[in-house]
């Protein structure tokens, strides 16, 4: 009776056929996305790992618009990790010039579409014409009131939570906090989503089942919806299917 263990897996856990429509009440209000398997795509097809940087980066314009027409309110995209910077040279600085090319050609429509850019990360290290664009996009996008687009760049969680830990102790050394005010919630206030609620959903593509260091604090109690795809190919409907997939569980466990 395989049948009766194939509930245990992600590809038969999809409740309904790809048509359903999904529900607008239950539609998670942060989806986090580690965006992985660019490099594999690019092997697969005997092209240089850049060329599948490249076209992953048009995948965020889909996803964005569908996130946002969708009324996803927070989507936090892993673009470059503080364990990026030991990949060869020539593929770091590739990557570094991606914020620029993409907001080139995307930041007009991200403005016209309401959305707000934010980053979270170090800006350490970070070349100037990297952090000049993304400070642009930042800056002209600040009064917007649709999609907050969140990229975590140079951003490591373990990083993150050492620097609120440092700035924590500054300020029960200062006198301005005492060590009674640190609680879960005091210590969400010094991550660099401070302003975010924590993700509904985390998104992984490429297969790899683990979290490589992106948001360990605010994933505490978030669903996980992993899958082979690669992130090249990733499209509006496994969106939709990861979408699907966190309503029914919500459906079957949440009303306990
Ligand atoms: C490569 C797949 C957009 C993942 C997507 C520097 C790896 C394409 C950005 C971007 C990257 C970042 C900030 C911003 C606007 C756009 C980006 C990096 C890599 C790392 F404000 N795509 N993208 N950044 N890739």
């Amino acid at each position: 009776m395989l049948e009766k263990f194939s509930k245990w897996k992600a590809s038969k856990e999809s409740p309904a056929s790809p048509s359903t429509p999904i529900e607008q009440m239950k539609v998670p209000k942060h989806v986090a996305i580690i965006m992985d398997g660019n490099g594999r795509w690019a092997k697969n097809k005997g092209l240089p790992r850049v060329a599948g940087h490249r076209e992953g980066m048009k995948v965020i314009n889909k996803i964005v618009r569908k996130a946002n027409e969708l009324g996803v309110e927070v989507l936090s995209l892993y673009a470059f990790s503080t364990e990026n910077w030991k990949r060869p040279k020539t593929e770091v600085d590739f990557l570094l010039r991606l914020p620029e090319r993409f907001l080139s050609i995307e930041l007009p429509k991200l403005i016209e579409e309401n959305v707000q850019v934010r980053l979270m990360g170090s800006t350490e290290n970070l070349p100037d014409h990297t952090l000049k664009a993304v400070t642009k996009a930042v800056e002209s996008t600040k009064n917007n009131t649709g999609l907050i687009l969140n990229f975590a760049l140079n951003y490591g969680s373990r990083y993150e939570i050492s620097e609120a830990v440092k700035r924590i102790a500054r300020d029960v050394e200062a006198g301005v906090l005492s060590d009674a005010d640190i609680d879960d919630e005091l210590i969400s206030s010094y991550l660099m989503t401070s302003e975010l609620r924590d993700p509904d959903l985390l998104i992984r593509t490429s297969g790899e089942i683990r979290l490589s260091n992106f948001m360990l604090w605010q994933l505490a109690y978030s669903e996980f919806w992993f899958t082979d795809i690669l992130w090249p190919d990733f499209s509006e409907e496994h969106f939709i299917e990861a979408i699907r997939v966190y309503q029914n569980r919500g459906r079957r466990y949440g009303g306990v």
